[in-house]
C-alpha cells in the first residue's frame, strides 16, 4: 500500500549515490587505516591477527577482507566490558547495550564521532521514511541501554523533526499523545506497532480521521510482506523496515526507502559481506547467507568481520529513489534461531507468513517446539481476530485446518496448530519473543 505520492528526499546525496567505483575506493582506503588502527590499539585484534598470520600490511583494500579473522558475540561477553575498545575510557561518551539471546548483556562503547555517524545514518533513515523539520516523531522503542529509542531520538533531532520521547510502554497515553500532538511519525517494533492499530481501532479512533500519521520506521525483530501489509492498513501509513545491531552501531546500518525493496545499507561506515554460515566462505549479490559487518569509520568500539547470524540476501543494483547503496532484503531468519524440527529447518517468518495470509487469523502467535517420546513436535498457538472468533466453532476449525495445511506445504512439516481466544497471546512492547524451543531445558 503506497499511502501518499512517493517524493524521495535524500539526506546526503553525496554519499547515498556514490557511484559504485568511488564508493570500493572509499571503503578500501578506510578498511586499511581502521583495521591499522585496530591491531595497534587493542589486543584482541593483535592477538587474532597474529593467529591468523595476517598483518596489518597484508590488508591493501576490499578484496583482502577475506584474510581476515571472523568475531562473533562471545568475543563480546569474553571482552566484556571494555576489552574491545580502541580509544581510552575517557573518550568515550556513550553505552549502549543488548542482553543478548543468553542473558549475559553486552555493551559497546561510542565515541563523540560514534554517536554522531549513528546520528547521521539515522538522519538518512528517517529522511527516506519521508521525514524533515516538520515533521513530529513519536520514539516509542524503549529509551534505555538498548540502542532503538536513543538511535530514533537521535535521527529524528538531527533533520531538526520535533520529537517525542515516549519510551515503550503505556499504550492508551502513547495513543492519546499521538493524537493530541498529531504526531507524523512512529519508530517503535513491528509487534507494537500492530499492538498500537489494534488498541486505536478498539478505542474507536480512525486513524484517517483522529490521526496524522503518514509513515513508520519498523524494526528490531524480524517481520514479514504480510505484517507490513496489517500495518499499513491499521495505521493508514507507510511502513518502513530499519535494521540495525548494537555492535555495530544500532539501528539505521540499513535502512529502507519508499520503494520499499530493501534496506540500504551505509556502506560509507560498514562493509557489508554475505558468507555461506557453515565455511566462511563469501557469496557473491543474490545468494542468501550471514551477513557479516566491517566497521570502517567507528573509532570506540570497532568490529572486524563481526557475523550477525542474520540470514539476509544483497544486492548493488541501484534503486528507484536513486540511492546506489547496496540493499539488503528482509532478514529471513538467524541461522542460530532457526528451528530444527525433525531434521527440517524451520523459520519463524515461514509460519509468520502463512498466519497472516490467513483470513481472520490475528498476527500474534507463540511457537512451542518440544520433544515427546524422542520425537520433535511443533506446536503453533495463534489467535482470532474478535469478528473471526465471533463466527463460532465451525469457522475456527476450518481455519485451523487451513493453517495446518498451508505451514505442511511451505515447510513441510505437520504441526499441531491450537486457536486461541482473542488477545491471550502475550502483547509486547519492545521485541516480541514468538519462540519457546522446550527442548533445551
Ligand atoms: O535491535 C537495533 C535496532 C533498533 C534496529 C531499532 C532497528 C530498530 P540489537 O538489540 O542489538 O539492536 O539486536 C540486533 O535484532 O542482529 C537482528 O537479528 C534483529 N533485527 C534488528 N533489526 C531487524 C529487522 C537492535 N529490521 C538484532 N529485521 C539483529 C529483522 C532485525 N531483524
Amino acid at each position: 500500500m503506497q499511502v501518499r505520492p512517493i517524493e524521495h528526499h535524500i539526506w546526503n546525496p553525496k554519499m547515498e549515490c556514490i557511484s559504485r567505483d568511488e564508493l570500493a575506493q572509499m571503503q578500501s582506503e578506510r578498511l586499511v587505516k581502521s583495521v591499522r588502527h585496530e591491531y595497534d590499539n587493542v589486543k584482541f585484534y593483535r592477538d587474532r591477527m597474529d593467529a591468523a598470520g595476517v598483518k596489518p600490511e597484508d590488508i591493501r583494500g576490499l578484496e583482502d577482507l577475506k584474510y581476515l579473522p571472523f568475531m562473533d558475540k562471545p568475543d563480546l561477553r569474553d571482552t566484556f566490558p571494555f576489552g574491545l575498545l580502541a580509544v581510552p575510557t575517557r573518550d568515550i561518551v556513550r553505552i549502549q547495550g543488548s542482553s543478548g539471546t543468553t542473558g549475559h548483556p553486552i555493551v559497546s562503547g561510542y565515541t563523540r564521532e560514534d554517536v554522531n555517524i549513528w546520528s547521521e545514518m539515522m538522519a538518512r533513515t528517517l529522511t527516506a521514511a519521508g521525514g524533515g523539520p516538520e515533521d513530529i516523531v513519536q520514539v516509542s522503542y524503549g529509551l534505555g541501554l538498548f540502542t532503538g529509542g536513543f538511535g530514533a531520538y537521535q535521527g529524528a533531532d538531527t533533520i531538526g523533526a520535533m520529537v517525542l520521547p515516549m519510551s515503550s510502554g503505556n499504550t492508551q497515553r502513547q495513543i492519546l499523545m499521538m493524537k493530541e500532538l498529531g504526531v507524523t511519525m512512529l519508530c517503535c517494533t513491528p509487534s507494537y506497532a500492530v499492538y498500537l492499530g489494534e488498541t486505536i481501532h478498539d478505542m474507536g479512533l480512525d486513524p484517517k480521521r483522529d490521526l496524522k500519521l503518514k509513515a513508520g520506521c519498523f524494526g528490531a525483530e524480524p517481520w514479514t510482506e504480510g505484517m507490513r501489509q496489517r500495518i499499513e492498513e491499521l495505521l493508514c501509513i507507510d511502513a518502513c523496515d530499519i535494521y540495525g545491531l548494537t555492535e555495530i552501531a544500532g539501528p539505521g546500518v540499513s535502512f529502507e526507502c519508499l520503494v520499499k525493496q530493501g534496506m540500504h545499507i551505509n556502506e560509507d561506515h560498514v562493509i557489508a559481506e554475505v558468507i555461506n554460515p557453515a565455511t566462511g566462505e563469501q557469496l557473491p549479490y543474490g545468494v542468501e547467507g550471514e551477513l557479516v559487518f566491517t566497521t570502517i569509520t567507528k573509532t570506540g568500539m570497532p568490529m572486524i568481520r563481526y557475523r550477525t547470524h542474520d540470514m539476509v540476501t544483497l544486492t548493488d543494483k541501484k534503486c528507484d529513489c536513486g540511492r546506489t547503496l547496496a540493499r539488503m532484503g528482509r532478514v529471513t531468519g538467524r541461522s542460530d534461531d532457526m528451528l530444527v524440527i525433525r531434521g527440517v529447518n524451520v523459520f519463524p517468518s515461514q509460519i509468520e507468513s502463512v498466519l497472516v495470509a490467513t483470513p481472520g487469523v490475528s498476527p500474534h502467535y507463540m511457537l512451542i517446539a518440544d520433544r515427546v517420546h524422542h520425537a520433535d513436535t511443533l506446536e503453533i498457538q495463534m489467535e482470532l481476530a474478535e469478528d473471526a472468533y465471533a463466527l463460532g466453532y465451525e469457522f475456527e476449525e476450518r481455519t485451523r485446518q487451513r493453517v495446518f495445511e498451508q505451514v505442511r506445504s511451505v515447510v513441510g512439516i505437520s504441526t499441531k496448530v491450537t486457536v486461541l481466544p482473542p488477545k491471550s497471546i502475550k502483547r509486547s512492547e519492545g521485541k516480541a519473543k514468538r519462540v519457546d524451543d522446550r527442548r533445551k531445558l
